[in-house]
């Protein structure tokens, strides 16, 4: 309830925030890319986790407002660094209730033309859901952001029940993998490793998400996956600290 009041009356810029992870190249242990992750934080309520306030904003209305301004944010702060590295990718979050919506890849590209960010540069992550390939409204908003040049990504890849074979249907170029996988590898190997395997057999990036340890990146090494992220490389900081690190 408060939440809800927060985000209805206060501007967000006034409470929410973005952080940057970043996203590494395992073959050359390069920073190639960042997720953007929303922050939100009031004198009253502290700080509260997106997993928390996503819920909320999107029960009363309020993600494509929340979600076009972290995506107008995360496109302004990155702009520098694609002009100096032309292969950077931005990574943002939308949630399902965005794909569904008919207006929303016309706003991405109104955004995109705004703050000048080529389309190229850009990952839409996308939570894997029961609902990603069955929905026709989401099947036509990827597709259409697929021909813009975007990447669409399927976040934590492995927790949902959408077989590859539907994935690869739609215009989805990357998965990454969910962190739990990563966090248990002495159970999920042979998981993983399969994860990997029909993923690159279908022609798609591959992301491993929330490595923390070396061991976890030396197993990674030993695989086909292509981008690493994690508290071993970086948490999620802001813009300044992410353009010191
Ligand atoms: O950063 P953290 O671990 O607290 O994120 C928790 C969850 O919130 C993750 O699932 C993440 O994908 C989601 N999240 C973070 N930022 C955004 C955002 O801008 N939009 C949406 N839809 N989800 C986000
Ligand atoms: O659902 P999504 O993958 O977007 O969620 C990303 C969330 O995972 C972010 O909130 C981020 O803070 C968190 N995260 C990123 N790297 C790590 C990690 O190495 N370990 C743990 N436990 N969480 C991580
Ligand atoms: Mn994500
Ligand atoms: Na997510």
């Amino acid at each position: 309830f408060q939440i809800k009041n927060v985000l209805q009356q206060v501007d967000f810029y006034e409470v929410l925030s973005v952080h940057y992870q970043s996203i590494i190249d395992l073959k050359t242990d390069k920073v190639v890319g960042a997720e953007a992750l929303l922050r939100f934080e009031t004198a009253e309520l502290g700080k509260v986790s997106p997993a928390e306030f996503i819920p909320v904003a999107e029960k009363h209305g309020l993600i494509m407002k929340i979600g076009e301004w972290v995506l107008k944010r995360a496109c302004i702060d990155m702009k520098p660094i694609v002009l100096t590295n032309a292969s950077f990718k931005l990574a943002v979050n939308v949630s399902i209730q965005q794909l569904e919506d008919k207006t929303f890849s016309d706003r991405v590209k109104t955004i995109l033309k705004e703050t000048n960010y080529p389309a190229e540069n850009l990952v839409l992550e996308v939570t894997e859901e029961t609902s990603i390939s069955d929905s026709t409204k989401v099947r036509n908003t990827l597709n259409t952001l697929g021909k813009t040049g975007i990447t669409v990504a399927i976040d934590d890849f492995g927790t949902g029940y959408s077989s590859l074979e539907k994935l690869h249907e739609l215009h989805v170029h990357q998965l990454k993998i969910d962190q739990s996988f990563i966090r248990d590898l002495d159970k999920t190997t042979a998981i993983v490793r399969a994860i990997i395997a029909m993923g690159k057999s279908l022609d798609l990036a591959i992301v491993a998400e929330g490595v923390e340890t070396k061991k976890q990146l030396d197993f990674l090494k030993g695989t086909t996956c292509d981008f690493v992220q994690g508290y071993y490389f970086s948490r999620p900081v802001s813009l300044d600290d992410f353009i010191k690190e």
